[in-house]
């Protein structure tokens, strides 16, 4: 109790007189104490990301109206971003570290080389034939692919097929913003080298050996194609059917690391009528729908998710995922910030 009145009694702003204030002001000086409570909040952060759901179905034709409104040449990259009002429109942020936005190109189109400092990932949502050259190589993007574009690499996008092609964007953007650290440099068409590291490193256990010399490339794989995530993810629930998330994540295949430095990408199977209760964790996450329909509870919120929607969660908030179907599987993409958190100490798993 007696810590609990200790909370109420901090000076406010307005108890100071007001030339105080301003000379305070005039040399750069700003009291503590009025808002210590709003820096560090009792028992738990209080977060600006609020539950959000972004149904595909209703965005698609803005996208596509983007399409007919804004020529490639006047966006270079044309993006809607998804962005969480708690954190005010204007920031373009889903959560405190994540940035997504939804991306269309159309048959024709290339969108210029060029490379920057945030760390970004494609999840591909729709359409067949276009392409993303990241680093010299030629990554062929389908639906549920996911390809990584990671700090400092080259890429480019292109587009040889017939329909729209759309991705899901996710980037560490608003992170490395504020960190005053985010900028690009543009660059000249990429010419292709031979070699894929997704075919390379598709029989996980083998990796290439250059006699005896392991690559030593901080990104020797690109692209993780759908079919093998899903395969992989379809055998861990026929074999293990106490396992109760069936989830592989995405990693490096050198050092069995996350496959990017900020943010953590998964992969996740809900079997039919399944329903699973994550850990209340300190990272934020991000949900797309790949496959089924799900409903998705972040505290009080209930989403229904359809193919292609996108939904957000703050940290240490309690998640409820459920299979809608009894009859078929989900298959949710997961993005979050657990290797952020982990590696800046403050990770919390409050189960
Ligand atoms: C970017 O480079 C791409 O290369 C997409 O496709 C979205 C959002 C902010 C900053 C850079 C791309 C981006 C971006």
């Amino acid at each position: 109790m007696q810590d609990q009145s200790r909370f109420d009694t901090l000076g406010r702003l307005e108890d100071l007189p007001l030339d105080y204030r301003e000379e305070l002001a005039r040399q750069n000086l700003v009291p503590l104490w009025p808002s210590l409570r709003a820096v560090l909040p009792a028992g738990k952060p209080q977060p600006n990301t609020r539950p959000i759901h972004w149904p595909y179905e209703t965005l698609r034709p803005l996208l596509m109206q983007a399409g007919e409104l804004t020529p490639i040449e006047k966006a270079e990259r044309r993006v809607l971003v998804l962005a969480n009002p708690g954190h005010g429109l204007e920031k373009m942020q889903a959560s405190a570290a994540m940035y997504l936005g939804m991306q269309l190109l159309l048959p024709g189109e290339w969108a210029p080389a060029h490379r920057h400092t945030p760390n970004a990932v494609r999840m591909i949502v729709e359409g067949e034939g276009a392409y993303t050259t990241v680093d010299g190589e030629k990554c062929p993007m389908s639906r549920g692919d996911l390809i990584l574009t990671p700090t400092g690499l080259w890429h480019e996008h292109g587009h040889d097929g017939d329909g729209p092609v759309v991705w899901l964007d996710v980037l560490d953007l608003p992170l490395v913003y504020y960190m005053e650290a985010s900028y690009h440099i543009d660059g000249e068409p990429q010419t292709v080298k031979p070699g894929r590291g997704d075919r390379a490193y598709a029989r996980a256990g083998v990796v290439p050996t250059q006699v005896f010399q392991r690559s030593n490339k901080a990104y020797p794989m690109l692209r993780y194609p759908w079919v093998e995530a899903r395969a992989a993810l379809e055998a861990l629930a026929a074999d293990q059917p106490e396992l109760e998330a069936v989830q592989v994540s995405y990693v490096n295949p050198e050092t069995g690391t996350d496959a990017e430095n900020i943010l953590g990408f998964y992969a996740l199977m809900l079997r039919p009528g399944q329903t699973l209760d994550l850990p209340v964790r300190s990272p934020a996450m991000v949900f797309h729908l790949i496959e089924g329909g799900i409903d998705v509870g972040i505290s009080d919120n209930s989403f229904a998710l359809a193919e292609a929607d996108t939904c957000c969660a703050p940290g240490y908030t309690p998640v409820r995922l459920r299979n809608r179907s009894t009859n078929s599987p989900a298959f949710v993409f997961i993005a979050d910030e657990t290797p952020l958190h982990r590696k800046l100490g403050v990770f919390e798993n409050r189960g």
